[in-house]
């Protein structure tokens, strides 16, 4: 995931507070906090409690179009809007940014439109109907707004997606809220949701300098001093939760006594590449995936328990990895 926003907007105070301090040039790992894993941690006891994490970039320094070209490449770009200090509008960031974003389509779009036009006027394709579409989303663009609101059928977006939209990313949007707006973010932060809403983005309101300072106590003062707040949870875990979810990854699970894991996985995919996740050669030498779900293998205590029992799964190469499924590879060698 990519963060972007205006100048000053704390953007690399919330790089540092989701990778406590451990990023280096600018790029580092965040853990998915997952209720599950502690589930399964409490009834396998393993040695070793690993979260899936996600990969998040700050800003890069230097031009405009290298900020735009690392958005570009992100499977979710994180937008952050400044709530603090003087006179804050981040509506405005928001719609800053958005702009930003739509010219860069734009530009895309527009010479995407020549190409095909010069194709099709030369009877070297039909391209009727991409034509039509890359002509509505160059009028969208051209008054500012992004793709996100963009409104196509299927067949249609299906014209746009191999031109990898920056303003149709899966998006993230932050409001960095002094400690005066906690713990909802006030009326700033209710508009800035409402805009993201209408774009099918998720918006939270995190105080990035709080957060920062909260990370270095102990989890038991850190509580108490969010409570200070009106805070119920990390602001950071909720960011590396939503981030998740915007990016449209789902989690299995294995679990061993040495150790309990999440693993991210495109939803939908298939048993072998579900286990390549967890080694790039599972995948050639699946054999078969014994599944259960966390509520069964909590209940028995143990894969080993379950298998005795004739409780587990046995699934084939056909089988699709569910969200929440506990899976045992078998692999060949
Ligand atoms: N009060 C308050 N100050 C903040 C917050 N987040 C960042 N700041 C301050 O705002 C200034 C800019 O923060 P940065 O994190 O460097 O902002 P940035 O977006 O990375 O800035 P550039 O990379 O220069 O565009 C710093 O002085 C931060 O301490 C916040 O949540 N509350
Ligand atoms: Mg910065």
């Amino acid at each position: 995931m990519q963060i972007i926003g205006p100048a000053g907007s704390g953007k690399t105070t919330l790089f540092n507070a989701l990778t406590g301090g451990r990023g280096s040039d600018g790029v580092g790992m965040v853990d998915v906090p997952d209720g599950r894993l502690g589930r399964l941690a409490a009834a396998v006891s393993p040695r070793r409690i690993v979260p899936a994490q996600v990969r998040v970039a700050d800003a890069p320094p230097g031009s405009r179009a290298q900020r735009i070209a690392a958005a570009r490449e992100a499977d979710v770009v994180i937008k952050v809007l400044r709530g603090f200090g003087p006179v804050p509008d981040p509506v405005a960031d928001l719609e800053g940014i958005e702009l930003d974003l739509a010219l860069t389509d734009l530009a895309t779009v527009e010479r995407r439109l020549d190409a095909v036009g010069r194709e099709v006027r030369a009877g070297r394709r039909q391209g009727a109907a991409e034509l039509d579409v890359l002509e509505r989303a160059k009028a969208h663009l051209d008054e500012g707004h992004g793709l996100a609101t963009l409104e196509l059928e299927p067949e249609s977006s299906a014209h746009l997606a191999p031109l990898f939209p920056v303003s149709a990313k899966p998006t993230v949007v932050i409001a960095n809220v002094g400690e005066d707006r906690l713990p909802d973010g006030g009326e700033l932060a209710e508009r800035v949701r409402g805009l993201a809403a209408e774009r099918g983005w998720t918006a939270l309101a995190v105080d990035a300098q709080l957060e920062a300072e909260l990370a270095e106590l102990e989890p038991a003062d850190a509580a108490e001093m969010r409570r200070t707040y009106g805070l119920d949870g990390s602001g950071l875990d909720s960011v590396a939760r939503a981030v998740w979810e915007a990016g449209g990854l789902m989690t299995f699970f294995t679990a061993g006594e040495p150790e309990v894991r999440a693993w991210p996985c495109e939803s939908g995919a298939a048993a072998p590449v579900a286990a390549g996740v967890i080694h790039s050669d599972f995948e050639k030498h699946f054999i078969r995936a014994e599944v259960t779900s966390v509520d069964e293998l909590v209940s028995a205590g143990s894969m080993e328990a379950l298998r005795a029992a004739g409780r587990l799964r046995v699934e084939g190469r056909d089988y699709h990895v569910r969200d929440g499924d506990v899976v045992f590879f078998r692999v060949g060698r």
